[in-house]
């Protein structure tokens, strides 16, 4: 199948490089360098539990681009301006793989085509350019942005998972959207303010705040008519962060890196969401905060 992977970072150079490494698949990695030319000169190396060495397409330009599938793995803040460019090129479906709610509905509004909602738990890690190390496995969920059965979502899942991707088609995407929130809501910001990696979270003290993060965020998706237990999105974010343990969350690596967060879509979604029903979620809205104040200190908010 020709695929074009959008964002082309940690996440989406894991899942594009697996799906290079099944000789049927053409696979365009639109990507930053200096880790474009890295690929483009020496391939795509995968490192850890998914390790191959793969030699996808390379552009920095996504624009005009043609393929069957598109997966979308930019950051939360950047989907506008990536719906904007998908839309010069023509797909049959696209695929958002990305952190926080919402990227869906703005792919949806700027294309012609189907959009599939996704989620996805693995951890990975840009080492260097031209090389990402999988530091856990976790799993991708996809199918119909509503909810429902999807005939695309089931090709696309086989897909997926003859590249080696658990993968699991479900027909409640909204809840599994909410349920991938807490996961981040509890983990992200947590590891991200305190430099520790994501196994971390279970162990006292981060662990009441990361399980009280998960909670409030149940409780406001519950408030949005989406049936999430407490319960349900403590065990979640419990099991991703021990599959995770060793990984360092994508905030943590933006914030080492001094790159913007997608607080304002993970946290900062939970406390607006709550804002407007007149509800009180203190452990999101003290964690959007500190991520915020700490964007606005090194100037990238
Ligand atoms: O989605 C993630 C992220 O870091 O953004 C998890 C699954 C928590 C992996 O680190």
């Amino acid at each position: 199948m020709e695929i074009v992977v959008f964002g082309a970072g940690s996440l989406g150079s894991l899942i594009g490089g697996a799906l290079a490494s099944v000789r049927s698949n053409d696979v365009t990695l639109v990507a930053r360098d200096p880790h474009a030319s890295a690929v483009r000169e020496s391939g795509l190396e995968l490192r850890g539990e998914l390790e191959a060495t793969t030699t996808p397409n390379v552009t920095t330009d996504g624009r005009e681009l043609e393929a069957e599938l598109a997966i979308v793995t930019v950051k939360a803040f950047d989907t506008a301006v990536a719906a904007e460019t998908l839309a010069t090129g023509s797909y049959d479906v696209v695929l958002s793989l990305q952190n926080g709610m919402g990227n869906e509905e703005t792919l949806a509004d700027a294309l012609a085509c189907p959009v599939l909602a996704g989620t996805a738990s693995y951890g990975a890690i840009l080492q260097e350019p031209g090389a990402v190390e999988c530091t856990g496995i976790g799993d991708v969920v996809l199918g119909a942005r509503m909810g429902g059965r999807s005939e695309p979502a089931d090709r696309i899942g086989d897909l997926f998972a003859a590249a080696g991707l658990e993968t699991t088609i479900a027909e409640d995407m909204p809840r599994r959207l909410w349920e991938k929130l807490a996961v981040n809501a509890g983990i992200n910001a947590i590891t991200a303010l305190t430099n520790i990696e994501n196994g971390a979270v279970l162990e006292p003290p981060a662990d009441a705040l990361a399980r009280a993060a998960a909670r409030e965020t149940a409780r406001i998706a519950r408030s949005c008519t989406v049936s999430l237990s407490n319960r349900a999105a403590i065990a979640s974010m419990e099991s991703v962060a021990t599959d995770t343990a060793a990984n360092t969350s994508s905030m943590r690596q933006d914030i080492l890196t001094e790159r913007r967060t997608e607080i304002d879509a993970i946290n900062g979604y939970v406390v607006d969401r709550a804002a407007q029903q007149d509800l009180e979620v203190p452990t999101n809205r003290i964690l959007t905060t500190l991520v915020r104040t700490w964007e606005r200190g090194v100037g990238v908010r």
